[in-house]
């Protein structure tokens, strides 16, 4: 391969190396590509095109929607819809799965997507991202809302886009997990982060502090004893970040390990976790274990779990795989 490796010339090499491949599949990350590159343009521009701020209205989460959970939501659906190549759509932003219009063919592939993790800090002009995850669909079919709860195990890709100082794509299709930065100049994403691997160990979490005492026993011990530091039971320093966007947390943890926690917690039995399980849990669960870490709920591996709801939530433990065992074993000891 070249050496400025462009996403699309990765792709298709990839490809290249699987028996039997059609080809369709980097034709579909092309149009994520695309409708990516549409939506990091809108961030960026912000302010000076009149994209900030809050929408009239909610999402099905009860959730304030910006202007631009919206506009992305709508690049999104728009840059998908046409292809051929899927079946249908899922989105975050969307209370119902989203169809092909009439007028297009239908593909083997179910996309489901959060146009605009992180939103809320938009206004604030910190990073925000898109995530997304590909199923595979049974062919020639209109897709019903079984064909989408299929557990993360079986996503056939997954993906996040970090509109931060850069803007960066982080992929994986079962192969290890890499990441392109989108040069400005000449519109491409180009590798700039091969084989990304997240260091076992580290002394570094990631939580909502503010939420400590909705908390179970496991999490309660596991920050107690970071953060009691050189002196506690771990006999090491520990540093906090939070970020409340899931992608610059990931990322930042694909870069130098540590750990992310939004577990269960006990305002809300109806409720166990925030984060959404067919949008945020599982694609980045997906991109997680493809970098050496781990992804649970804290009981269960997350790629296991059988969906039971298009916007059901799920508890999220996520990062270096030592920390997140750690954290499993104070959850089977609580048992
Ligand atoms: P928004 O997209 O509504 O901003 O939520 C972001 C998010 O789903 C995830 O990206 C963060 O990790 C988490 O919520 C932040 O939650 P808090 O608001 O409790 O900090």
């Amino acid at each position: 391969m070249p050496n400025n490796i462009t996403l699309t010339q990765f792709i298709i090499e990839q490809q290249r190396e699987m028996p039997g491949a059609s080809g369709t599949f980097s034709l579909l990350l092309n149009d994520i590509v695309t409708a990516c590159k549409q939506i990091s343009h809108r961030v960026n521009r912000g302010a000076l095109i009149g994209v900030l701020g809050n929408a009239d209205s909610e999402n099905i989460q009860g959730e304030v929607q910006k202007k631009l959970d919206i506009i992305t939501n709508d690049i999104m659906v728009d840059a998908l819809s046409w292809n051929g190549l899927l079946a249908g759509m899922a989105s975050e932003e969307v209370d119902d799965l989203i169809s092909i219009p009439e007028q297009y063919p239908k593909g083997k592939y179910l996309a489901l997507f959060d146009p605009l993790d992180g939103s809320s800090n938009i206004d604030v002009n910190l990073t925000v991202g898109t995530i997304f995850s590909i199923l595979r669909c049974r062919e020639g079919v209109d897709p019903e809302i079984e064909d989408f709860l299929r557990k993360g195990s079986e996503q056939v890709c997954a993906g996040f886009v970090l509109y931060g100082p850069s803007t960066i794509m982080v992929l994986t299709t079962g192969h290890g997990v890499n990441g392109f930065t989108l040069d400005q100049d000449i519109g491409e994403f180009i590798l700039t982060h091969p084989n990304m691997r997240i260091p076992e160990e580290t002394s570094e979490f990631a939580i909502n502090m503010s939420n400590q005492r909705f908390w179970e026993l496991p999490v309660q011990r596991y920050i107690e004893e970071c953060i009691s530091g050189k002196d506690g039971p771990r006999g090491k320093n520990f540093n906090m970040r939070w970020i409340a966007s899931l992608v610059a947390e990931v990322y930042r943890i694909l870069t130098r390990g540590g750990i992310f926690m939004y577990p269960y917690d006990t305002r809300n039995p109806e409720r166990p976790g925030k984060l959404r399980l067919m949008y945020e849990a599982n694609p980045m669960a997906f991109i997680i274990e493809q970098a050496g870490g781990l992804c649970s709920t804290g009981r269960e591996r997350i790629l296991d779990l059988k969906p039971e709801g298009i916007h059901q939530r799920v508890p999220l433990v996520l990062g270096s795989k030592e920390e997140v065992e750690k954290i499993i074993s104070y959850h089977q000891q609580n048992n």
